[in-house]
């Protein structure tokens, strides 16, 4: 009997890693980790959860240093939420546009476990100036230099939401996917899930939150949204 074929990743971009659902498979409502997209702007960090902590600066009371077990020990909370890469179905357009050429698997649904990023904020104590809530993740480069859109240097990957949605049923701050600890690829140890919003709001790799009090203007949030999937 011929073995049915097993569906594979379709790598976009190897280094940094990209990598796309192939989507004819799809055959439940969750899709494995195995199988689910994974869309890096740099490197996959490699990030140990034993000196891993999270930091919570800017407008507080309390300025917070919380390592994964302090966060694993707060009341959790699942939910599924499908995210989707802005890019997604980009080879599609006519005519073509610069970029990852997706086809139709740089979205997927899975369920997440975490905390929602208000408990984290209720614990630091938000000021009545706050604005907006940057998160930072640990990876960092230099993007597409020598380019008209080239970074001034080295940047790391960080993303503002405004404080209401930071504060929304609907985000949180995940270290499960699909039942199991994130895998490097989807953010270990600790990632954002921002249900209803694209892709580039759910920050990996998260090591720094800094309530701000002016709208962020940094490179990821302003000078290359649109064309950032
Ligand atoms: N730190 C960090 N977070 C990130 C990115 C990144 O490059 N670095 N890419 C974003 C984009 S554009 C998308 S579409 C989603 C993809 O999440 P996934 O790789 O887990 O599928 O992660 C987002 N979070
Ligand atoms: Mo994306």
């Amino acid at each position: 009997m011929p073995t049915p074929q097993q569906p594979s990743l379709i790598v976009r971009q190897k280094s940094p890693q990209n990598i796309e659902f192939p989507f004819a498979s799809l055959s439940d409502w969750l899709i494995p980790t195995e199988l689910f997209f994974v869309r890096n702007h740099f490197p996959s960090p490699d990030l140990d959860a034993r000196d891993w902590r999270l930091r919570v600066d800017g407008a507080v009371e309390r300025p917070l240093e919380l390592d994964l077990d302090t966060i694993k020990a707060m009341q959790s909370t699942t939910f599924t939420a499908v995210v989707e890469c802005a890019g997604n179905g980009r080879v599609y357009y006519v005519p073509p546009r610069e970029g990852l050429q997706w086809q139709n698997g740089a979205v997927g649904n899975a369920a997440w476990t975490g905390v929602l990023l208000r408990e984290i904020l209720e614990m630091a104590g938000v000021k009545r100036t706050a604005c907006e809530v940057l998160l930072a993740g640990a990876d960092s480069g230099v993007v597409d230099a020598n380019k008209k859109t080239a970074s001034p240097g080295p940047i790391a990957f960080a993303r503002s939401l405004p404080l209401e949605k930071a504060i929304a049923d609907s985000t949180m701050l995940a270290y499960s996917m699909n039942e199991e600890p994130l895998t490097r690829d989807h953010g270990y140890p600790l990632r954002a899930v921002v249900g209803g919003w694209f892709g580039m709001a759910w920050v990996k790799w998260i090591t720094h939150i800094t309530v701000v009090e002016q709208p962020f203007l940094g490179y990821w949030q302003a000078r290359i949204a649109r064309r950032s999937g």
